[in-house]
């Protein structure tokens, strides 16, 4: 195995008895105040949830078990002879462990993964039977969550598995559906986008991020080295966000992890959520048609002022938690300025980084007017001819798998207990308030 199990067997009792203790001392400490705008506006900012895999600050975004992305990126190990990006195999080493791998434990995360890797025939069947017409985001949700037959945590559950061991199956069932996504992923590409043809056996010398852009048919040493960019920086922003969350309730009531995430991806496929990275170059597309690609600043700020006047959202921009720039958009394109600066598609973007700001400030009601993680993604994978923006959403399913199932083996880890919020009517609320 890869080392993960061993070394969350050693952590799992440390985490355990400190959240007993926790319990025990200071269970009816306050941390946070509901409010009204709390109750009826999303429930933002009110830490409810216990979150260790990674953690989001409103001014420097995202870090994976304390390390801030950019450090994740620089510091992960380069494990691809000639490549210059670390892989997401080391990345989900991190964020289950809490430590940084050394190149020979990715490695084995990598060979884990290829060893893991045959995808059911029967989710295979499932894929060719759907049709065209159902979004790729919809086919990918469904055919995860066919392949619960495969659930180890079902069948420990059903022979009599104790509680405590809950996470060494589950860790099991992560570790398998991690191994299929690549395949299932590529399968839904190659059905609605090709003829149905391509390859579905990964390649024992490939890791995750070069099997997956093989399958696509996408055969470019840089496009590997994005995927493997882009699968890092989409994989974990805490738990709060609509896909991990929807994972951390589902799981809460003890569904498998393959139920789990295709819940996850349900929510992904949101347009306020990973959906956007969709509608971005869908409206990138109407842009350039409208206006050209080389529009003048006055024209740019008429396309946004017109999309506002058309009550839609500027996609890619705002965001709930953070205030700036996220740094997965920088980090984007620091790889575009690398690789394919005069891209017509990410001058644009990079031009659009100046100016929606000022247009969204000016409303005087978004919270952060700046771009986020989908705002950039299109236009690189377009750079490389890969331009089914339907698809787009389920690039960023494959990486969020990383994290929404750390996260998982850690909630069985710690006994996380089903989850029930109380819920209070209008008129109980209205009660409230006035007996104050
Ligand atoms: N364009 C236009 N209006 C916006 C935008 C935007 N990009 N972002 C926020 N607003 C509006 C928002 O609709 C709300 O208006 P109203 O009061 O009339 O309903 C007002 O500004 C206040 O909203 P905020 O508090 O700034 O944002 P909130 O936390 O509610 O929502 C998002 C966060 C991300 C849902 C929101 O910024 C948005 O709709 N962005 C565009 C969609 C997008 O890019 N989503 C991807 C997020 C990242 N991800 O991958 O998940
Ligand atoms: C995410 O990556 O999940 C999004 O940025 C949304 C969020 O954090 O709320």
């Amino acid at each position: 195995d890869t080392g993960i199990k061993a070394e969350l067997a050693k952590k799992i009792p440390e985490m355990r008895e400190w959240f007993l203790n926790t319990k025990n001392l200071h269970g009816n400490k306050t941390i946070a105040q509901v409010t009204i705008n709390s109750v009826i506006g999303g429930m933002r900012g009110l830490p409810l949830l216990i979150c260790d895999t990674s953690s989001l600050d409103k001014d420097t975004g995202i870090s994976y078990r304390g390390y801030p992305l950019k450090d994740v990126c620089e510091q992960l190990p380069r494990v691809v002879e000639g490549s210059k990006e670390g892989t997401p195999e080391g990345c989900f080493f991190l964020l289950t462990t809490g430590r940084l791998p050394t190149k020979e434990e990715a490695e084995e995360v990598t060979k884990e993964w290829i060893k893991r890797s045959k995808l059911p025939s029967y989710c295979q069947k499932l894929m060719d039977s759907m049709d065209t017409k159902i979004h790729p985001m919809a086919q990918f949700s469904a055919a995860i969550a066919c392949l619960d037959p495969e659930s180890k945590f079902v069948e420990a559950y059903n022979k009599g598995a104790k509680r405590q061991d809950y996470w060494k199956y589950i860790y099991e069932d992560a570790m398998n559906l991690c191994a299929y996504l690549p395949t299932v992923a590529s399968i839904i590409y190659q059905n609605v986008f090709k003829d149905g043809s391509g390859t579905r056996e990964t390649d024992k010398e490939q890791d995750w991020s070069g099997n997956y852009a093989r399958m696509l048919g996408i055969d470019h040493k840089d496009f590997s080295d994005l995927m493997r960019l882009y699968l890092v920086i989409h994989a974990d922003h805490e738990s709060g966000n609509v896909s991990a969350h929807a994972s951390h309730l589902v799981g809460s009531a003890l569904s498998n992890p393959y139920l789990c995430f295709s819940a996850s991806m349900c929510g992904l496929a949101g347009i306020l959520h990973g959906l956007a990275n969709q509608e971005v170059l869908v409206w990138l597309t109407k842009l350039r048609k409208d206006i050209g690609d080389e529009p003048t600043d006055d024209q740019l700020r008429k396309f946004i002022d017109d999309t506002l006047k058309s009550g839609r959202v500027i996609p890619g921009y705002g965001h709930a938690v953070l205030r700036v720039t996220d740094p997965r958009f920088t980090l984007q394109n620091e790889f575009a300025m690398k690789h394919c600066k005069d891209d017509p598609g990410v001058k644009l973007v990079t031009r659009l980084w100046k100016i929606v700001p000022e247009v969204l400030g000016k409303l005087g009601k978004v919270a952060n007017p700046y771009p986020n993680v989908d705002a950039h993604s299109g236009v690189l994978l377009q750079h490389y001819s890969f331009n089914e923006m339907q698809y787009y959403t389920v690039l960023f399913g494959v990486s969020r798998a990383l994290g929404v199932l750390s996260q998982l083996i850690w909630a069985r880890a710690l006994g996380a207990p089903i989850e029930r919020p109380k819920s209070i009517s209008s008129l109980e609320l209205c009660k409230t308030i006035h007996k104050e």
